[in-house]
């Protein structure tokens, strides 16, 4: 490939030069004045503008890219919980005092232009929003990396409340015009589905060889949409391409030659429904075939796509797995193996066993559960409808797999069944995660104890047999979006004090430690953190017409609504403060005031997780209609919790809830987002706290409840949860006013799943924890009646927490997995 032509119009790294863009693309893009012009063409003009400043790094990296032809990576994920994208870039490209000045000497508020992008929702979470920062600092640090995954029509539902109940509705994010996304249908990939398989002889003679090939039922069409990921001002801006699928055109010429027209329409509905919407069960995946046909769908493209379009003509595919490393987000993507199997064997020729081997080096997998509900399986037999060659090649690989693993146990027959790749019950299936463990080079969790446990419990056979391919890569979050971005305040804050190197290198917020003994800085911290206070009242005023205090305690649970997260735990504690007060036992005084701030999805078909949302709003109503309680304890509960809220809300929080049951958090990235804003953590020994805990200390840390160890132990032993509710007073009156109806204007039966679950089963043990938890929120209280030494705290919070940097991740995960090459910033 030649040098490319240098762009003729990047525009100049100026307020005229970014005015001048800016009114052409109001002009000629838009096709309106400025006197005319809505608030959505404005924001669709200063995207656009802003684009324009990081093409040309973008058209230079890629090329790049494919002059070295650098190791690189391939991240592997159906989901990308990207938040807003206009920030971002702004900050990359260097542009935010610019195009503020810019704008508003044109008298346009940037503020304004902000709130009128909708957030790409293409993820559910923790996973999701865990690519995003990924793909982020492999772009910052200079990595030749490019993410693949499906352009959903329709991202996370827009949560809303009813009554206090969850109604979703659908996302249409794409509405106002979708300014990031590049379209080429001209690199559209067909995909294949259903069908069948047939043997051939290829060649004659001597050299003739039997082979498969597949023949599909029907075919799809991969249309590849890239995103700009600009790393932060290197000059590089990698890509993020995502898929979309649409009719083949074949189905238009049906409808025109058979006049089966219902029938091509059907087939195209088909087609395009693929892409259409994001599953939102997080956590606990639904067997449904459309998932499976998505995940196929992606992971065909991007393997085809990085063939072709990113290797050169002449690439001998045995070189693989010096070129890439496809990084398997979960196993999601995990269809991927036998399809490079396929292209190699089927396609390229190859014979089995170096087809093998190439594939075996090329992918590495990621596990993020401990819940063994979330490790998909695909029964069989819908496996082999839709993908029927795939399921052939799974089923050597596991004959081939199974053949070594008799050798070495000596036909250990129950650990041949636990470690086969294909599960005989309830129905036949195959376990992607043990698909996964035998293709991948390298397998990790994704904090030190969940990868311990995935040692020790969940992959434990593999282990044994494997010693070496496991590891551990701790998550990280990026602090471009969730500190620099979304905290302005701290981040000038730690500039001025240390510089502002750290925005790339978080380790050197270390060097804050010595001013958490500074009066004086921490005056200033104090204000940031009432600032930012006032930040999220005016947004929740606004948004949800929810009034809160910011003179008070903010006490924030943000994640998914999931049993073992245990919200119900939470709010039993408000429940407790509540009873307190009404029945007399402890005066207002007495209380520090807070505001328990809730935001959490459930997936649609999640009944215990919705109740469990209906109760945190029912309760949260009594509370703030009762003229005593409401003095010192509020519930704010806004709908619709997503990245944008919580950019406003993690600034602002001074306590962070991590309170999952010991052993079933995979790691946590929440727990970090708030460390680094300098709450401080009431949390269990589970996933990515204990590290956070080691890290900023006790002393700075609330930590409760049992350890995992012992939660299996206890389990083991017969875990009554009704023995608390007898033997623990709070927890009895709690659970009482829950039953009694005082939350559901005296009806006994709203709550009663919630709460008979909890006495019944409570398979994540909210009631033994319960004294624990009340135990360590009096050691808040007190700690949050000295503003100096929680402050003290806070800042040692920030300091100390540079290790849960997303750039650290990547270093780890190039180090111990991926070994790729890093590039010069241009
Ligand atoms: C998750 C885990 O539940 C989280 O603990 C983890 O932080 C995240 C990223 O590794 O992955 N797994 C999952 O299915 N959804 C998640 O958020």
């Amino acid at each position: 490939m030649t040098e490319p032509t240098p762009l003729i119009a990047t525009p100049e790294h100026t307020v005229e030069g970014f005015v001048r863009e800016y009114l052409r693309e109001l002009n000629f893009a838009q096709g309106t004045i400025l006197e005319r012009a809505s608030v959505n063409d404005h924001y669709l003009a200063l995207a656009r503008t802003v684009r324009h400043y990081l093409m040309a790094r973008w058209i230079t990296t890629t090329t790049e890219h494919y002059r070295r032809q650098p190791k690189a990576v391939a991240y592997l994920s159906a989901e990308y919980l990207l938040g807003r994208q206009l920030d971002n870039a702004l900050v990359a490209a260097d542009l935010e005092d610019i195009a503020a000045e810019a704008l508003a000497s044109l008298g346009i508020d940037l503020a304004d232009l902000r709130e009128a992008e909708v957030e790409p929702g293409l993820g559910n979470g923790g996973l999701g929003r865990l690519a995003a920062c990924f793909i982020d600092s492999l772009a910052t640090m200079s990595v030749p990396a490019i993410g693949y995954g499906i352009r959903y029509e329709y991202g996370i539902f827009r949560q809303t409340f009813v009554d206090g109940r969850q109604v979703e509705k659908p996302d249409e994010w794409l509405v106002g015009g979708a300014p990031w996304e590049f379209a080429h249908p001209e690199h559209e990939v067909t995909v294949g589905f259903g069908g069948h398989t047939e043997r051939y002889v290829d060649g004659e003679g001597d050299d003739a060889v039997e082979r498969t090939r597949w023949v599909p039922g029907w075919k799809v069409l991969g249309v590849p949409y890239n995103y700009m990921v600009p790393g932060y001002r290197n000059g590089r801006v990698n890509t993020l391409r995502l898929w979309s699928s649409r009719a083949t055109h074949a189905f238009d010429l049906k409808i025109f030659n058979h006049g089966d027209y219902a029938e091509a329409v059907r087939s195209r509905t088909f087609a395009e429904n693929i892409s259409k919407v994001l599953y939102p069960e997080d956590s606990t995946p639904q067997g449904k075939e459309l998932r499976l046909q998505q995940q196929y769908f992606f992971v065909a493209c991007s393997l085809r796509d990085f063939i072709n379009q990113l290797l050169p003509e002449d690439f001998d595919l045995h070189d693989l797995p010096e070129r890439i490393c496809f990084q398997l987000n979960d196993t999601h993507p995990v269809i991927a193996v036998p399809e490079l199997m396929r292209i190699l064997v089927d396609e390229e020729g190859f014979d089995w066993d170096e087809a093998w081997e190439v594939t075996r080096r090329c992918f590495a997998y990621t596990c993020h559960t401990l819940l063994p509900e979330a490790l998909e399986v695909w029964p069989v037999d819908v496996l082999g409808r839709l993908l029927p060659r795939h399921l052939e090649i799974i089923y050597r690989i596991n004959d081939e797999f199974l053949a070594r693993v008799r050798e070495h146990s000596g036909d250990d027959e129950l650990l041949v069944r636990r470690m086969s790749i294909i599960a005989e019950h309830p129905a036949r299936s195959v376990r992607m995660a043990h698909l996964a463990t035998v293709a991948a080079t390298k397998v990790n969790g994704v904090a030190e104890l969940h990868s311990q446990l995935l040692r020790d419990k969940v992959l434990a056979d593999f282990a044994r047999f494997w010693p070496e391919k496991f590891t551990n890569v701790t998550n990280g979050v990026t602090p471009r979006r969730f500190v620099r971005l979304a905290n302005p305040g701290l981040s000038g804050l730690i500039t001025e004090a240390i510089g502002e190197g750290w925005v790339t290198d978080l380790d050197r917020l270390r060097d804050l430690e010595p001013l958490a003994d500074d009066a004086e800085f921490r005056r200033r911290f104090r204000e940031v953190k009432d600032a930012n206070k006032h930040r999220l009242v005016d947004l929740l005023a606004r948004r949800d017409g929810i009034e809160i205090d910011p003179g008070t305690m903010l006490d924030v649970m943000v994640k998914r609504l999931h049993e073992y997260k245990r919200q119900t735990l939470k709010i039993l504690h408000v429940i407790t403060l509540y009873d307190r007060i009404v029945s007399g036992e402890v005066a207002v005084e007495d209380l520090v005031p807070r505001t328990v701030v809730f935001g959490a999805k459930a997936a649609p078909g999640y009944v215990m997780a919705k109740e469990i949302i209906a109760l945190i709003n029912h309760v949260g109503a009594v509370v703030g209609a009762h003229p005593e309680v409401s003095k010192v304890l509020r519930v704010a509960f806004p709908a619709n919790y997503n990245v944008t809220v919580a950019e406003t809300l993690v600034p602002a929080a001074d306590l962070s809830e991590q309170i999952s049951l010991a052993g079933k958090e995979a790691s946590g990235t929440g727990n970090m987002k708030f460390a680094l804003n300098g709450a401080l953590t009431i949390g269990t020994d589970d996933g990515a706290n204990v590290e956070i805990r080691q890290l900023v200390g006790d002393d700075h840390f609330f930590l409760f409840g049992l350890t995992e160890p012992e939660a299996a132990a206890m389990q083991e032993a017969g875990y009554r949860p009704s023995s608390y509710y007898e033997k623990n007073r709070s927890l009895r009156r709690a659970l009482d006013l829950v039953a009694h109806g005082e939350f559901s204007g005296g009806n006994r039966s709203t709550f009663e799943p919630v709460v008979s679950n909890l006495l019944g089963e409570d398979r994540f043990m909210v009631l033994a924890d319960f004294q624990s938890y009340l135990d360590a929120q009096e050691r808040v209280e007190a700690a949050y009646r000295d503003p100096d030494a929680w402050s003290r705290s806070a800042v040692l919070n920030v300091a100390r927490s540079g290790f849960f940097s997303s750039d650290r991740s990547m270093r780890d995960y190039m180090d111990r997995i991926w070994h790729a090459e890093v590039l010069p910033p241009l």
